[in-house]
């Protein structure tokens, strides 16, 4: 069985968005027209509580961008995004969302991010996806979203060292670029990980 993992594509990281990648809204065509190949299509969604300790907001006195600890943890503080239950936290208004069988929600804890779809950044906690997608018994997955060089990278290794199958399609993936060539490096990383991008 092949899953289509379809990351973070909020409206959020959509252009005018809280936390915009630049031509985030460029992957939602090539979503809808990919989802009907697979035998599964999976969403996560980025999906925070109001204080969430990424935020910039909730460290007084720092900045987005800069990089902190929390409970141990490196932790780049960013703006307030997809706050749960506010239209910033919807996944895209134009996303064939009757296409997907199973959202997955992530970063709900307060004190831990989570960019991959499958565990925290600590590896503290699994978020359920890699139970749901062996029940199925999908064995390979391709990896498409938001964004190239956070949530998208941090899902497709995590595939890839559970043994999935994983690929990821470029033309589907729009990076933050906090640093400029951060896209390039995620994906020479995926590549050195045996993640073939297509
Ligand atoms: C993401 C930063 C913070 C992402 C989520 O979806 O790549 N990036 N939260
Ligand atoms: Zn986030």
């Amino acid at each position: 069985m092949q899953a289509l993992i379809l990351v973070d594509i909020q409206n959020d990281f959509l252009p005018g968005g809280a936390l915009a990648v630049p031509h985030g809204d460029e992957v939602v065509p090539v979503a809808n027209r990919l989802m009907p190949q697979y035998d599964l299509v999976v969403a996560t969604q980025d999906w925070h509580p109001a204080d969430h300790q990424s935020f910039a907001s909730q460290h007084p006195g720092r900045s987005v961008g800069e990089v902190i600890d929390v409970d141990g943890l490196e932790q780049t503080l960013w703006p307030d995004h997809c706050v749960e239950n506010t239209p910033g936290a919807e996944l895209a208004a134009e996303l064939n969302v009757r296409g997907i069988q199973h959202v997955v929600r992530k970063g709900t804890d307060r004190r831990i991010d989570s960019y991959s779809g499958f565990f925290d950044n600590g590896r503290r906690k699994a978020t359920g996806l890699e139970a749901y997608l062996r029940q199925r018994a999908v064995t390979g997955v391709d990896v498409m979203g938001l964004a190239t060089d956070y949530c998208v990278k941090a899902t497709a290794l995590d595939a890839a060292a559970l043994a999935f199958n994983t690929r990821v399609i470029a033309e589907g993936c729009r990076g933050v670029e906090l640093v400029p060539g951060d896209c390039e490096k995620a994906l020479d990383l995926m590549w050195a990980r045996g993640i073939m991008v297509i």
